[in-house]
């Protein structure tokens, strides 16, 4: 059976069909009148119900890293199925998840030699937070609770990464729940950083903004920075030079963690196994997610220092030194998929494919510079983040069509946050896909209103 011709089951996406999963970050009423179905997926491409065959430029939701349904990730899953569904995750192990914890540590920079899992970004970042919280208090530093965060940060939608994050619209739904926060400005300047490639060469000085919070709050009551190395929802905003250095300089000084929430970082998106290392960092905490099954099984994790593992075990042997976990954390099929998706990576050498499509995938982007209501281009790794100006009074809306006119006349899958495209492909792209992304591309511009 080919990709295209998934069986349906009778499914044809009549209107009563779609009523009752309320979908999320998504408009239902627009999207239950002109669905966009997909029901089949190979390498590069999706299957969508009405039979298309439709360019993936964001692997997923920046996830499925090694192109979709690969072999080897499909019947790893198929055979942990068959041989252990599940395992309790407390007080019981399976063997695969203690053989990927090993794996990740070794791909993780420096001490990072320990993995908490979890299943989604928004379960390890609120992980994170809370090891930070503990260890603070195990070190007899209970004061240290506040985490300070940066403005158009994403770290999810849990209580804890909406406090720490700076989207807007996560924040003032929820406001009452959060506390005890402040953030860094964001990174992003228009007029100084306009159209580049790789990290901005203005900026580095934002991070001393951190010093002006350390003296606002002192250092005492502070317990964690987090930031993504690179910010991806809110648009692909890679971190000045230097700046990322000056954060963890700072954060060393003042003994305060820094947590890194590589969830669209991780696994290669930056031609690195993570951002720490092409950032040459390292910190605290590193968050991974999505690429860590190429998206096939949920699955998350936190990776930490040595050093706060260490303080946690102590206290009596016989009790958890750490009150936190989920039934799903380390879920079989999970690190089934995990592992080779690992595997997949080292076999096709597709992190070292990242650097050496980078100065491409960056010139061929950033050729839509003069493209209709283009205002600003950024590429980083195999990333790229391409601003539209918005249409007079009405924000969001000319990135919604250009998203939708993708889909429906284009063939091609792409993220937009308000009026910014998001390209993330598979890092199994090959050249001439970078070449008919950007043609594509071009025609959507074209079409705009
Ligand atoms: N941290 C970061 C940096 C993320 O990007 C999360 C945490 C939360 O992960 P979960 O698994 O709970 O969704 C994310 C998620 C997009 C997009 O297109 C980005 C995410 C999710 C969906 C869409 O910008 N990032």
């Amino acid at each position: 059976m080919s990709p295209m011709d998934a069986p349906t089951e009778g499914f044809t996406g009549a209107p009563n069909e779609l009523e009752s999963h309320w979908m999320p970050f998504t408009p239902n009423r627009s999207f239950k009148l002109a669905p966009r179905l997909i029901s089949g997926a190979k390498n590069m491409h999706y299957y969508s119900t009405d039979g298309r065959q439709v360019l993936d430029a964001v692997a997923g939701m920046w996830c499925c890293n090694a192109g979709h349904c690969r072999e080897p990730i499909v019947k790893a899953i198929q055979a942990q199925a068959a041989q252990l569904d599940y395992a309790p995750a407390f007080q019981f192990g399976h063997p695969k998840i203690f053989e990927l914890a090993s794996r990740i540590s070794l791909l993780a920079p420096g001490d990072l030699d320990y993995v908490l899992f979890g299943n989604s970004g928004s379960e390890a970042v609120d992980t994170s937070l809370k090891v930070a919280l503990a260890y603070h208090r195990l070190k007899g530093e209970g004061g240290k609770t506040r985490f300070i965060g940066r403005e158009r940060g994403y770290h999810g939608v849990g209580f804890g990464g909406i406090s720490v994050g700076g989207m807007m619209p996560n924040r003032k739904m929820f406001g009452a729940m959060l506390s005890g926060v402040d953030h860094l400005q964001a990174t992003y300047n228009r007029d100084e950083q306009a159209f580049s490639r790789g990290e901005p060469e203005w900026g580095a000085h934002l991070a001393d903004e951190l010093l002006r919070l350390i003296a606002l709050h002192d250092a005492s009551t502070i317990a964690a920075v987090i930031v993504e190395p690179v910010a991806g929802s809110t648009g692909v905003l890679a971190p000045p030079k230097a700046y990322l250095k000056r954060l963890r300089e700072i954060t060393e000084q003042h003994g305060i963690l820094l947590i890194f929430d590589e969830v669209i970082c991780g696994f290669g998106r930056l031609g690195a196994p993570f951002a720490a290392e092409r950032f040459d960092i390292v910190p605290d905490m590193i968050i991974f997610a999505k690429g860590a099954t190429s998206g096939t099984v949920p699955m998350s994790g936190v990776v930490v220092r040595k050093g706060i593992y260490d303080i946690f075990m102590q206290g009596p042997e016989h009790l958890p030194e750490f009150f936190h976990g989920y039934t799903y954390s380390g879920h079989p099929l999970a690190a089934a998929a995990g592992l080779a998706a690992l595997d997949l990576y080292r076999e096709e050498g597709l992190f070292e494919r990242v650097n050496q499509l980078e100065p491409l995938w960056a010139d061929a982007i950033h050729s839509l510079k003069s493209a209709p209501h283009v205002v600003d281009i950024r590429t980083i790794g195999l990333v790229a983040g391409i601003d539209l100006a918005p249409k007079e009074g009405a924000p969001g809306t000319r990135g919604y069509e250009a998203m939708t006119r993708a889909f429906h006349d284009h063939d091609m899958v792409i993220r937009t946050t308000a009026d910014t495209v998001a390209l993330s492909p598979p890092l199994i792209i090959e050249e001439a896909q970078i070449a008919e992304i950007v043609e594509r591309l071009t025609s959507v511009l074209a079409d705009l209103s």
